[in-house]
């Protein structure tokens, strides 16, 4: 699938090598600087219905932030990113519209894509729609199959979590728990004839009047965690630095497709770091398609917004945390998207080198934009004598917090 246009990142002067992000199964900061020079990354993308909403935005934001400092350390990004071009949602959103599914998840991707786009989102290497993989899911289903980590259930293939002697270790829940988020992202703990009610689908027989894909399984379609394991195991390899998403894919999705993936490669862990951004919501609840109570990316930009002031009040804070979308934030982005101009449009700031050490060390911190945002605050509102500084603060806040504050060229 066609990912979306590079964007033209400033190289910066010197630059700095350690960097540790928040890791859900270990549940402390972990160092994940490639030893390479490779950093292997996958970020799981959007179900094409509804897109881009802020929550969608904050959290591609925040990997944009990861990738970012990972070039700036000199290093090469692997990075891979799906399309949940089928699943469940998708077809009972085109049937209650009347719409074809295909139809839904062309335009909602292409949505995603400009609005990914205009905000300055560096593009995965390799883009990825389950469709269009469907032969390598099911290639992975039977590997799953050939090595008894599979079992048939009424003509369905099922993920059996006894094979996995890892499972449950990237969310690190209790059974209950495990069971109550299975039944509400997606899961069938109460299907009968499974051998563990945490048994996931790996690959659904047709069933009368939906899509279906030939395959050596028998017409189907792939469950949701196998798509996600496949795309990485067969772009990336068997161990990725990091494993990201929102929080809310921390179980049953990430801990699930690294089981996957661990028994499938015979290696463990499938992630160096499983890395979750905190949920946004809006007037209490979390932004979700199906609570409805979303603010859509290209509505504020088609309203006049600058996608620097949204970047900026997304970054604004950390994005671990789970929290609230207010319109204040946005002013605040303008303003300080106001101020950062002023400030480098000077002659002369405060010293441009300690600035950029500064901000990188805050970044190194597991990605503390907050921190970072607040240095550049503080260079802006005070007078110096480094000519040299707005220039180089300038091409410092396009690199790392991918904001052009003066007209540059955006392709590369
Ligand atoms: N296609 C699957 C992943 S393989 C999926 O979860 N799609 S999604 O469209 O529902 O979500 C895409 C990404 O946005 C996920 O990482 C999800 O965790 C994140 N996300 C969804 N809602 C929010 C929200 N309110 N706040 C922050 N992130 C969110
Ligand atoms: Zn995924």
């Amino acid at each position: 699938m066609q990912s979306w246009p590079a964007v033209n990142v400033p190289r910066l002067p010197g630059t700095t090598s350690s960097l540790r992000v928040h890791d859900t199964s270990s549940g402390g900061l972990v160092d994940v600087t490639p030893t390479d020079g490779v950093a292997r990354l996958y970020v799981c993308g959007i179900t094409p219905y509804d897109a881009t909403h802020l929550g969608h935005a904050a959290t591609y934001l925040s990997f944009d932030t990861l990738v970012r400092v990972w070039r700036d350390q000199g290093h090469e990004v692997r990075y891979v990113q799906n399309v949940t071009d089928i699943d469940d949602p998708l077809l009972e959103r085109a049937a209650r519209d009347g719409v074809r599914w295909e139809d839904v998840a062309l335009r909602e991707t292409e949505l995603f894509r400009a609005d990914m786009t205009a905000l300055r989102v560096l593009p995965p290497t390799w883009y990825v729609g389950a469709v269009e993989a469907m032969d390598e899911i099911a290639a992975l289903v039977l590997k799953l199959q050939e090595l008894g980590a599979a079992y048939d259930v009424d003509g369905d293939v099922y993920f059996s979590v006894a094979s996995a002697p890892h499972f449950g270790s990237v969310a690190g829940l209790d059974v209950p728990t495990m069971l109550r988020l299975s039944a509400e992202r997606g899961g069938d703990p109460d299907r009968p004839g499974k051998k563990d009610p945490l048994d996931c689908l790996l690959w659904m027989a047709q069933r009368p009047g939906e899509p279906g894909w030939d395959s050596p399984l028998g017409p189907g379609r792939p469950g949701w965690h196998v798509e996600c394991c496949a795309m990485a195991l067969n772009r990336i390899g068997p161990q990725l630095d990091v494993q990201g998403g929102g929080a809310d894919l921390a179980f049953p999705h990430h801990e699930l497709s690294a089981a996957e993936a661990e028994v499938a490669s015979g290696r463990a862990p499938f992630a160096r770091a499983y890395v979750h951004a905190g949920m946004i919501g809006l007037d209490g609840e979390k932004m979700s398609k199906s609570l409805g109570n979303l603010v859509f990316v290209s509505k504020l930009l088609a309203g006049g917004t600058d996608p620097g002031a949204l970047r900026l009040a997304l970054l604004g804070q950390h994005y671990r945390i789970d929290r609230e979308w207010t319109p204040a934030q946005l002013d605040e982005g303008e303003a300080r998207l106001l101020r950062w101009r002023a400030g480098t449009t000077r002659d002369a700031g405060p010293d441009g080198n300690a600035l950029l050490s500064a901000v990188r060390l805050a970044l190194s911190q597991d990605l503390d934009t907050p921190a970072a945002l607040a240095l550049v605050d503080e260079w802006s509102a005070h007078d110096g004598d480094d000519p040299a500084a707005p220039a180089l603060t300038t091409a410092l806040v396009d690199a790392l917090l991918g904001v052009p504050l003066h007209p540059v060229d955006v392709h590369s």
